[in-house]
C-alpha cells in the first residue's frame, strides 16, 4: 500500500515559503540574504549534525550504491547524515565539503526529521528507499570526487561554524567507513563491514544492517470507521520489530486495544479496530523496542456519511444553487452502499470476544489478552536478517511530519468525512 506522511506535505511548504519570506525581508533591508537563525534556522551545535558514513572508493563492478543501475566510481560515492537530535533539524545552508572544495549546500527548506537521515551521492539518478530518506525527501547529489588514496576529508559547517569532520586515506575497494557504534557521532571511522549487526559493505540512508534510523508510523488505510470497531486497519510505518505487542487506539487518556493484530513486515501492521467513541485518534504500535505513536491516522464516525455529508448545512456554499436536482452528478451509480470501503471484509474477527465497554481503559495495557490474529504468513518487504539486537530507538517525536497534533485531529477528520463523501460521490 501507499504509505502517507500526511502533515509533512503541508510542514514542508510552510517551512519554504517561511524561508523565503525571510530572505525577502533581508534583502529588503539591504542585509545578506541569511535568514534570522533565532526565528528561522537555529544555529546547530557541533554533534547534532554528523557524519555517520562516507564512500569513497565504489566496487567497479558490484558498487551500485545509488541504485540507479549505472555502475560508476564517482556517482556512487555518498556521504550519510545523521541528525542527533530528538527533534528536526533545518539544515537549508549546510554545507559539505572535501580537502578540494565545497560539494554540496543543503537547499532552503531542508529539514531531517530526528534521528533521521540525509545522503548525498555523487551523482546519477538515485533509485530505492534509502532507509527513510527517500521518503522525506533527503536524497540529494553533487559531485564529491572523495579521494581513493590520497587522504581526504569530509568537513560539514553551517556558515563558518564546523559540525563535524572526518579524515581518511585508503579506503578499502567497495566498503563504505562507518562510524562505531553505528549512528555514534563519537565513534571512529572504521570499515562499514567491521561494524557489529552490519549487512554489507555500505548502507546510504540506513543503519548498517539495513533498518531506517527512526521509526515512524505513516498512515492508515482505511482512515475512517465504525465506533462499534471491527474494520481491519493497515498501519503503514518503518522499523517494526518482529517482536509486536500490542496495537493501541487512543485519546486523551482513553485507550482501546486493538483485539487482533499481527506485523506483516517491518513497514506493515494490521490491527481490528475496537469499539471507541466517535472522533479522531492516536495509533500507537508498540512492540519489544518500544511503542511509535502516529497523531490523528484514524477516526471513528456513528455512521459513513452520505455523499452531501461532508459539509454542514448552509455552510457558507450556495445550495440547490439553481441547479436542477441531480444535474449531472451520477447519484449512486450503480454502486452498492459503502463500495469503496474494506468494512469487514471478513478477514479478521469481528468484536473477538469484547465486552461492550471494554475498548476504553484509563490506563495503557501492553497485553490486550487476545492472541495475535492467525493469517497466513506473507511475504516480507524487507529482509531482517542480520539484526542486532534492539537499540533503543530514538522516541517518537511529535514535530515529526507523521506526528500531527491531537489538535489537529478534528480538523483531519472533517477532511477525512468530506473527502470521503466526494470520493463516494
Ligand atoms: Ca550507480
Ligand atoms: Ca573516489
Ligand atoms: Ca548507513
Amino acid at each position: 500500500m501507499t504509505s502517507r506522511p500526511k502533515n509533512r506535505a503541508w510542514e514542508l511548504p510552510l517551512a519554504r515559503l517561511a524561508f523565503a519570506a525571510a530572505l525577502l525581508a533581508g534583502l529588503a533591508c539591504g542585509e545578506k540574504a541569511e535568514p534570522d537563525l533565532g526565528t528561522m534556522r537555529r544555529a546547530l551545535g557541533p554533534g547534532e549534525l554528523f557524519i555517520n558514513e562516507v564512500h569513497a572508493n565504489p566496487d567497479a563492478v558490484s558498487g551500485d550504491t545509488n541504485g540507479d543501475g549505472v555502475l560508476s566510481e564517482n556517482q556512487d560515492e555518498f556521504v550519510e547524515l545523521v541528525n542527533a537530535t530528538s527533534s528536526p533539524l533545518e539544515v537549508s545552508g549546510v554545507s559539505l565539503s572535501d580537502a578540494t572544495s565545497s560539494r554540496f549546500t543543503f537547499p532552503p527548506g531542508a529539514v531531517i526529521p530526528a534521528g533521521e537521515a540525509a545522503v548525498v551521492f555523487g551523482g546519477g539518478a538515485p533509485r530505492g528507499d534509502f532507509g527513510n530518506a527517500a521518503r522525506f525527501g533527503l536524497v540529494f547529489t553533487a559531485s564529491l570526487g572523495l579521494n581513493n588514496s590520497t587522504p581526504d576529508h569530509v568537513v560539514i559547517q553551517q556558515g563558518a561554524v564546523e559540525l563535524d569532520r572526518v579524515e581518511f586515506a585508503n579506503p578499502a575497494d567497495g566498503i563504505s567507513l562507518n562510524r562505531n557504534p553505528d549512528g555514534d557521532p563519537a565513534g571512529a571511522l572504521v570499515a562499514h563491514d567491521t561494524v557489529p549487526g552490519a549487512v554489507g559493505g555500505y548502507s546510504p540512508g540506513a543503519r548498517v544492517d539495513g533498518r531506517p534510523f527512526a521509526r515512524h508510523l505513516f498512515g492508515a488505510d482505511p482512515e475512517i470507521g465504525l465506533t462499534s470497531g471491527g474494520v481491519a486497519v493497515e498501519i503503514s510505518g518503518s522499523g517494526f520489530s518482529e517482536g509486536l505487542l500490542a496495537v493501541h487506539f487512543k485519546r486523551q487518556g482513553a485507550i482501546a486495544a486493538s483485539p487482533g493484530f499481527q506485523r506483516r513486515s517491518s513497514s506493515l501492521v494490521v490491527a481490528v479496530a475496537p469499539p471507541f467513541t466517535e472522533g479522531p485518534v492516536d495509533l500507537e504500535v508498540v512492540d519489544d523496542e518500544g511503542s511509535i505513536v502516529g497523531a490523528g491516522l484514524f477516526t471513528y464516525v456513528t455512521s459513513f456519511p452520505s455523499p452531501d455529508a461532508g459539509l454542514p448545512p448552509d455552510a457558507g456554499l450556495p445550495r440547490d444553487a439553481g441547479l436542477p436536482p441531480d444535474a449531472g452528478l451520477p447519484r449512486d451509480a450503480g454502486l452498492p452502499p459503502d463500495a469503496g470501503l474494506p468494512r469487514d471484509a471478513g478477514v479478521l474477527p469481528h468484536d473477538a470476544g469484547l465486552e461492550p465497554d471494554a475498548g476504553v481503559a484509563p490506563e495503557p495495557e501492553l497485553d490486550s489478552g487476545f492472541p495475535p490474529i492467525d493469517l497466513p504468513e506473507p511475504e516480507l518487504d524487507e529482509p531482517d536478517a542480520g539484526r542486532r539486537p534492539a537499540a533503543p530507538a530514538p522516541a517518537p517525536d511529535g514535530a515529526l511530519g507523521c506526528s500531527a497534533g491531537g489538535a489537529g485531529g478534528w480538523g483531519f477528520g472533517l477532511l477525512a468525512l468530506f473527502g470521503l463523501g466526494r470520493r463516494r460521490r
